[in-house]
């Protein structure tokens, strides 16, 4: 949990946005070709970055993967794409794939932002299944199949404020929540939605470790309404294919108003609660990581302030914006908290 302070980087640094948004022109079958062709002539497009921003399918190894399973290649490539602007997206600079895809937190494969990405190869997720339970009607385990069945994808744009101080814009590829939800008809004493991520310490180093801080597996919680919220998603993919392993395959939460460790990574777990779950990092500090965490410039965390973030990628310089209440989702969702102390519930 280290903050580095340095200086301003120029945003025409910041070039992926254009290398992607182009793609995507470029995969609709549209005239902006001409436009991709030109941005190489202006530099800011070179074969490598096509290739690395999604051009060229990535093979499993790639993604950390034992394989990819092609039914949801093929479902995430035959998607809505991201609208044009509004609440689901963001027209910010995207944070580009390697980024997004070598700097993480998923502890489950160590405490490095490098050790997710080269610790977790081989990853399996054919079979994978997801436990539905506790206050709902459908109650069983479901394939993953029959889990993603009735969803259409689509792209959301958004924006990723780690409690850290750390942020990422991230296209990624799902379904509301909500949705998920509604299938399996949640009875009325549905209070909260608790999610757990796979225990396996065979595949995940840091579930082998004897001295572990954290209690697995990795679990974390909404309130309904939260859970119900349309920015609240359920996440399959980003920039164009699945999930890698680093970034919670096969399938991930993705709250975008919350710090992200709200947004538990490869589920196996949904348990419909009367009661407020038990997470894993309030667990580990409920003075340091409430239950909300909803994302506040506002309230300091008590060993750092939580006022600015580092906006990925990391260059020679940091690029250090304004942190925005509820991560700038504040139209969306502040009515969720109306009357709450947002220093008592943090
Ligand atoms: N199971 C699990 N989920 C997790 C984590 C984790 O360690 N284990 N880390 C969280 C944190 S702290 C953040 S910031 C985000 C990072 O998501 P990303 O690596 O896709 O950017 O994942 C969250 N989900
Ligand atoms: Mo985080």
């Amino acid at each position: 949990m280290l903050i580095k302070t340095k200086k301003q980087i120029p945003s025409s640094e910041i070039t992926p946005e254009s290398v992607y948004r182009n793609r995507r022109e470029f995969l609709k079958g549209s005239a902006n070709i001409a436009m991709g062709v030109g941005a190489i002539g202006s530099g800011l497009l070179s074969p490598g970055a096509l290739a690395q921003d999604g051009l060229m399918a990535r093979a499993p190894t790639d993604l950390n993967l034992a394989s990819k399973p092609q039914w949801l290649v093929d479902k995430v490539r035959n998607r809505a794409d991201a609208p044009a602007s509004g609440p689901f997206t963001t027209d910010e600079a995207l944070t580009p794939f390697e980024d997004a895809t070598t700097y993480n937190n998923f502890f489950e494969f160590g405490t490095g932002k490098g050790d997710p990405a080269s610790r977790s190869g081989g990853f399996s997720i054919d079979p994978w299944s997801v436990e539905i339970a506790g206050e709902v009607n459908r109650p069983g385990t479901y394939t993953l199949e029959d889990i993603l069945a009735p969803h259409a994808f689509e792209e959301r744009i958004y924006r990723l404020r780690c409690v850290e101080a750390f942020s990422l814009v991230v296209p990624w590829i799902g379904f509301p929540l909500a949705d998920l939800i509604n299938r399996f008809e949640p009875n009325s004493n549905a209070r909260f939605v608790e999610f757990e991520t796979l225990y396996d310490p065979e595949q995940m180093p840091g579930h082998r470790q004897r001295l572990s801080s954290l209690t697995w597996p990795y679990r974390e919680g909404l309130r309904m309404d939260e859970a119900m919220h349309p920015l609240t998603i359920m996440v399959v993919g980003l920039y164009d294919d699945i999930l890698p392993t680093q970034n919670g395959a096969p399938l991930r939460l993705m709250v975008p108003w919350k710090y992200g460790f709200k947004s538990i990574k490869s589920v196996v777990r949904i348990n419909f609660r009367r009661d407020m779950p038990p997470t894993t990092w309030n667990d580990y500090a409920s003075n340091e990581y409430g239950f909300y965490s909803n994302v506040n410039p506002n309230v300091s965390h008590p060993r750092w302030s939580q006022a600015m973030e580092r906006r990925l990628p990391s260059g020679l310089f940091d690029r250090r914006i304004e942190t925005q209440m509820f991560n700038g989702y504040a139209d969306e969702v502040a009515h969720l908290y109306q009357g709450m102390d947002l220093r008592e519930y943090f």
